[in-house]
């Protein structure tokens, strides 16, 4: 059986819901094709996150790493292209700000995903799911996330696919913060198990 390692983000800044979070906890020690998950939560939090991304990594061996963040702004699912060597906003849960900073210092500019993102992008829209490439992943925490965990693996060559993807906000949230347009829950874990199974068919 492979293994893949599914993270998601608890909540952080004004989005009091994550719904990464239910759906990495949902998801974890279930079986998807050939795939056995781990479902991980990650800390909102420049200091930790990708230590502990990482820790997850090492730990689990996965075969492939799937990221999972929150894009309440987005009403689409995006799977994301690259990840840039900067993080630069805030704050994070611990009320830290980032200005210009690299995530690897001296390391290359950006990475690409590995992961299927066209494929899971025809699929998506196939079974209705609305989806787009998305060419950036900003420098908050989730490319924080997406470049450390690539770095690792290009780095260290090991054969690991990795890449993130975004989610747009889900009807719980949207009722706490009425200008997001939302997702039903079921549909957003729906569509995380159908990239799942991309990958498996791949
Ligand atoms: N989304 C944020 C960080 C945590 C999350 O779920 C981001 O897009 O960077």
């Amino acid at each position: 059986m492979k293994k893949l390692l599914l993270t998601g983000f608890e909540p952080f800044l004004e989005f009091s819901i994550n719904p990464t979070e239910r759906i990495v906890k949902e998801l974890d020690e279930k079986k998807i094709g050939e795939y056995r998950i781990y479902g991980r939560v990650l800390p909102v939090d420049f200091s930790l996150s990708s230590l502990q991304c990482l820790e997850y990594l090492e730990q689990i061996q996965p075969d492939a790493v799937l990221s999972l963040g929150l894009a309440a702004e987005r009403t689409k699912i995006t799977p994301e292209r690259v990840a840039i060597n900067c993080q630069d906003g805030g704050p994070d849960n611990c009320g830290r700000y980032m200005q210009d900073e690299w995530i690897v210092e001296g390391g290359p500019a950006a990475y690409f995903s590995t992961l299927p993102i066209r494929q899971f992008v025809n699929a998506l829209n196939e079974r209705g799911y609305p989806s787009q490439i998305s060419n950036t992943a900003g420098t908050y925490l989730c490319n924080h996330v997406m470049y450390s965990v690539l770095h690792k693996v290009n780095s260290e060559n090991l054969s690991v696919q990795a890449g993130f993807v975004h989610l747009p906000a889900s009807h719980e949230l949207a009722i706490q913060r009425p200008s997001l347009s939302s997702w039903s829950y079921n549909d957003l874990r729906d569509a995380v198990i159908l990239m799942v199974e991309v990958m498996n068919d791949q």
